[in-house]
């Protein structure tokens, strides 16, 4: 393939310490990125007076980062406005909390405008743009309007909503025809893509044929593509020396109790609300086992500028406060609460030295963490994976213990049973998890999509 032009809200140091902030995405893309000699295109995360479109460049390790800065107004319609606090909550079935305001949608086109005219300029005939994630739906429309020819695959990290749900949105409609202009679209799985089909054929009239959808002389070709991790590099971090160093002062702090890991960005998606009341009726129903256990949750914030996080934060301060204000004894509490990041090795560390990996989002695209958490496990003697339904992993690791994330009977019932399960069941399904984990890693990802965008029919190709 040639070179590879990647385009995202925001843009990663291709190895930089990973924050958390900008979820899996970074470390998916930086080696296909290394291996094209591709250009990383996006936000800085900056905030200038008056946009005027310069380009920031920086290269390492073969891979160019070019950043623009965006002005305020941008910056709250576009980010904190249309991508989270319309998109996001809607596309996570939170239509309670999405907001449906005109400025948004307008402040949301004019960056995909901007993103268009400044990046345009960059490509190259024979590149490839592969466009990323909910913020930059129309980028595709907008660069085809710029005469942009190349091959331009888009991919959604996040779920696709039903179509009942989406035709809520003013913008439905417009969004999903902007789609038409790649020539392929990913979803991470089959339920993601069902729903994208279901909308645009019926809602907009759309024809199917076979892996292609048609509207309007338009053709794409629309795909199930799961993202993975980088299996191999996470079973090494989990063996390096701080990871070593995290597994030994998590069990030394633990003093012969088994941990529960939970590890999230502190988003209302990730259900920790609904997990800690999961957790706190367990600890009811279990007053014998409670005290041979602890939930440690890392959850550093994000999205601190809209309301809705800010809200979620509070919560589970009072919950967790309430939960061990409850059940804690002179020398045990039953939920260490922490709101920071961690470097990779070091969480490879606290994923291996945990008995349960408690991963219940009430929807997720994906879910890198439940993938993470089994991929660092000690093969002769794993922990268990309790992995809500609703992510998109559930569709992969169907040999994790799977649960209804809204049910705190059956998250406490998931918790007994992880806890009692013998060591013989554990290896087999950790294997069986793993074996998917390696198959279908990030590379195996890359691969798919881009073959498939390589291959994809196009109309002016005939
Ligand atoms: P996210 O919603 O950010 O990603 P996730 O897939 O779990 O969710 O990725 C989070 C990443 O951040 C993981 O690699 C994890 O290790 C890291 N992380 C989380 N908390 C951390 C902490 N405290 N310290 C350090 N690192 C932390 C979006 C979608 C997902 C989809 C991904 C990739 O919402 O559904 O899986 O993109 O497509």
């Amino acid at each position: 393939m040639s070179r590879l032009i990647v385009i995202s809200n925001r843009v990663s140091a291709p190895r930089g310490s990973h924050s958390g902030a900008q979820g899996g995405l970074a470390v998916a893309l930086s080696a296909a990125l290394r291996e094209h000699r591709g250009i990383w295109f996006g936000w800085s995360g900056d905030i200038t007076d008056q946009f005027t479109g310069h380009i920031n460049f920086q290269r390492e390790e073969d891979v160019t980062t070019a950043t623009i800065d965006l002005e305020e107004q941008d910056v709250e319609e576009y980010y904190n406005g249309y991508a989270n606090r319309t998109l996001w909550p809607l596309f996570h079935y939170r239509i309670d909390l999405a907001e449906y305001e005109r400025g948004f949608a307008g402040g949301y086109q004019r960056v995909n405008e901007r993103f268009a005219e400044t990046v345009f300029p960059l490509i190259e005939a024979d590149d490839v743009v592969w466009i990323q994630d909910y913020h930059l739906l129309p980028l595709g429309t907008e660069l085809r309007r710029r005469n942009v020819t190349n091959r331009i695959g888009f991919f959604l990290h996040i779920p696709w909503p039903p179509r009942r749900l989406l035709s809520t949105l003013p913008e439905a409609d417009e969004l999903a025809r902007g789609l038409f202009a790649y020539d392929v679209i990913g979803f991470q799985t089959e339920e993601w893509l069902e729903a994208f089909r279901d909308f645009v054929s019926k809602e907009m009239g759309a024809e199917i044929d076979g892996d292609d959808v048609i509207l309007d002389g338009r053709r794409v070709t629309a795909i199930a593509c799961p993202i993975g991790i980088d299996a191999a590099e996470f079973r090494a971090l989990a063996g390096s020396t701080r990871a070593r160093l995290a597994f030994r002062r998590m069990r030394d702090s633990a003093v012969g109790r088994d941990m529960i890991i939970g590890v999230d960005r502190l988003d209302y998606s990730k259900g920790l609300e609904e997990r800690f009341l999961g957790y706190e009726r367990f600890l009811r129903e279990h007053p014998e086992e409670c005290k041979e256990v602890f939930l440690l949750q890392i959850a550093p914030p994000s999205r601190g500028d809209v309301s809705s996080y800010r809200k979620i934060r509070t919560t589970l301060e009072g919950l967790s406060g309430r939960i061990n204000g409850a059940f804690a004894d002179l020398d045990w509490v039953p939920i260490r609460y922490v709101n920071r990041g961690y470097s990779r090795d070091e969480l490879a560390g606290v994923y291996r030295a945990a008995r349960i990996g408690l991963v219940t989002p009430l929807r997720d695209g994906m879910n890198l963490v439940a993938k993470e958490y089994v991929a660092a496990q000690d093969p002769e003697d794993p922990g268990v994976l309790i992995l809500s339904r609703f992510a998109g992993a559930a569709q992969q690791l169907s040999e994790a213990v799977l649960v209804n994330p809204y049910s705190a009977e059956e998250l406490s019932d998931a918790i007994m049973l992880a806890l009692r399960m013998p060591r013989d069941e554990r290896v087999r399904r950790w294997r069986a998890m793993m074996d998917n984990i390696e198959e279908q890693d990030v590379l195996w990802w890359r691969q798919r999509f881009t073959d498939s965008l390589m291959s994809a029919k196009r109309l002016q190709d005939a």
